[in-house]
């Protein structure tokens, strides 16, 4: 007796299928895009229902290893919901299965049809194994997807473990964790991040100065608590429901208007150093206030931080011969891009935005930082990475704990175990910046200039239909419209200048980047502005004329 297939399991289902889907009306077709199917919450309830089931089948087709669902909008403001799904190893769901998520989403003629085309499980067995884990961050709307997404695993044979609610990297670590048969809960997360900080930071634990964390109002501020007792100071703002989510504070506010984020909590904590993460805190950008505004460190930042401690201690530890590499995207500053470039050992690579091409991109190499300027990052150590510097460092057994190279390996090892290894991961991130700062003897200040950023400038245009602007080149050039590339070339041919376009995959809007060099004060806010008009006049813009 074989057991049945997925195929047999969805003509099985048919009747309830048909009964269970197509119902519920979806305005206009759905995307995948960045991160995920987002959206306004009520219109999204079929999507996430069919999610679900997609997930379940997922889980399948790898023989039951347990596939994740996060329910979050992230960034996006509060009456947004969405859906990010991911591998059990905590990467980003498979690039097939993104395309199939797609179609199955936006087939309303005959789901059950749509569903076993795509999926193409005609010959994975279905024993009733497949798990599916959901989390979800602190949108009012969580709690009717959460059900729909249930729904949809249990109708096609999955098993749902919820792990309430988290934040989207606490998700990713979970996966990854129980896919390795290590340790999976949330406390062995938080453990994990407080064991490898402390081994990193070691006697330098008081140089830490008060840090202020501005939690989006969001699920942040939940981690933040377990692991504050690592920190020597720190106050905690914009917890959950202090106010409207990501409004005005969290770190896509703070990263695009470099400004300080609005304080909805009682008291506003006097610091100097402060961060903001995001809505479901996978990201995290820190700032330092200063009279009149902020100092902004971003990603790109983060990336020069993190990039030049491991390459010196590679290089103490004796382990250069292990491969660096730090990937970008097209909004790095072109001086981080230079930073970067000139550091020992290192290789600089430029991936597509989004995180899933970031790490697609650097785990190739036996390391790999990434980071978006908007806050996403971490570092990756590949097994065989971990594998040669624990070798390395029982090698040095005999010697002085205190040896420059078995400390290097130590600090190195510390490292991998402190970043998130799925995905970026803020409240991570956080704790491996303060570390770093610390174990460098180096104030905020110092960092920030460890390069000087060339002057930027982002602006977002709404037009009808964002689909008709096509990127290549790692959205650094427009393919399509012609007429709007060449607009973008003319406004930016300038020596030392660049602008690029590409249609966000997470709103309905098209950004617009300019970067020009320091001493050119006012010309990328020109470039900017320019090139907007010209997306306005040659895409259909709609709303207010630039
Ligand atoms: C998501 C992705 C990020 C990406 C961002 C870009 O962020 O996870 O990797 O940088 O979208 O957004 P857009 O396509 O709108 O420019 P999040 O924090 O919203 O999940």
């Amino acid at each position: 007796e074989h057991p049945p297939t997925i195929m047999q399991a969805v003509s099985d289902l048919q009747s309830d299928l048909n009964s269970l889907l197509g119902h519920r009306s979806q305005p206009g077709p759905l995307s995948y895009g960045t991160a995920g199917f987002r959206g306004k919450a009520e219109t999204l309830h079929e999507a996430v229902l069919r999610c679900g089931m997609l997930a379940a089948c997922r889980s399948h087709s790898l023989a039951g290893r347990a596939v994740g669902v996060m329910v979050t909008a992230s960034h996006n403001p509060a009456p947004d919901n969405g859906l990010k799904l991911v591998e059990p190893d905590g990467s980003m769901l498979h690039k097939d299965w993104e395309v199939a998520a797609t179609e199955f989403v936006n087939a309303f003629d005959n789901p059950p049809a749509a569903l076993a085309k795509m999926v193409k499980l005609e010959d994975v067995p279905r024993q009733g194994k497949a798990v599916v884990l959901i989390g979800w961050d602190t949108r009012k709307s969580s709690a009717v997807l959460v059900d729909l997404a249930c729904q949809g695993v249990e109708v096609m044979g999955g098993t749902v473990i919820k792990l309430g609610l988290v934040t989207t990297p606490q998700l990713h670590f979970s996966l990854r964790a129980r896919d390795r048969k290590e340790a999976s809960a949330l406390e062995d997360y938080y453990t994990a991040l407080r064991r490898a900080f402390g081994k990193l930071v070691r006697e330098k634990r008081a140089v830490l100065p008060p840090l202020a964390v501005d939690c989006a109002n969001g699920v942040g501020a939940v981690a933040i608590d377990a692991i504050r007792s690592a920190l020597p100071a720190i106050a905690v703002v914009n917890r959950a429901n202090d106010g409207p989510l990501n409004k005005n504070c969290g770190a896509d506010f703070v990263q695009k208007q470099r400004k300080m984020p609005e304080i909805y909590s009682k008291a506003v904590p006097k610091c100097k150093m402060w961060a903001s993460l995001d809505g479901d805190a996978d990201r995290l950008v820190m700032f330092e206030k200063r009279d009149g505004g902020i100092a902004l460190a971003d990603g790109d930042r983060f990336a020069a931080l993190v990039t030049q401690f491991i390459s010196k201690h590679m290089k103490q530890g004796g382990v250069g011969g292990l491969s660096l590499a730090v990937a970008q995207t097209a909004y790095s500053n072109g001086a981080a891009t230079e930073f970067l470039s000139k550091l020992q050992g290192v290789q600089v690579v430029t991936a597509k935005t989004g995180v899933k091409h970031l790490e697609k991109a650097v785990r190739k190499f036996d390391i790999g930082v990434y980071w978006e300027p908007n806050g996403h990052g971490t570092v990756l150590f590949s097994d065989k990475a971990v594998g040669e510097l624990t070798s390395a460092k029982a090698k040095l057994a005999g010697e002085h704990d205190g040896s420059q190279q078995k400390r290097s390996l130590s600090t190195l090892l510390a490292v991998s175990a402190l970043a998130n290894q799925a995905v970026g991961d803020g409240v991570a991130d956080l704790l491996l910046i303060l570390a770093i700062l610390s174990r460098e003897d180096m104030t905020t200040s110092e960092w920030l200039r460890l390069y000087e950023e060339r002057r930027s400038s982002n602006v977002v245009v709404r037009v009808t239909d964002k689909s008709v602007i096509v990127t290549e080149d790692c959205d650094r050039l427009v393919k399509e419209p012609a007429a709007l590339r060449d607009a973008i070339a003319k406004a930016s041919d300038e020596e030392g200048c660049r602008a690029f376009v590409r249609p966000s995959g997470t709103e309905d809007v098209v950004r617009v980047y300019a970067e020009a060099p320091v001493k050119r004060e006012g010309k990328a806010n020109e470039m900017a502005l320019e090139i907007a008009r010209a997306v306005y006049r040659l895409c259909g813009g709609v709303g207010e004329r630039l």
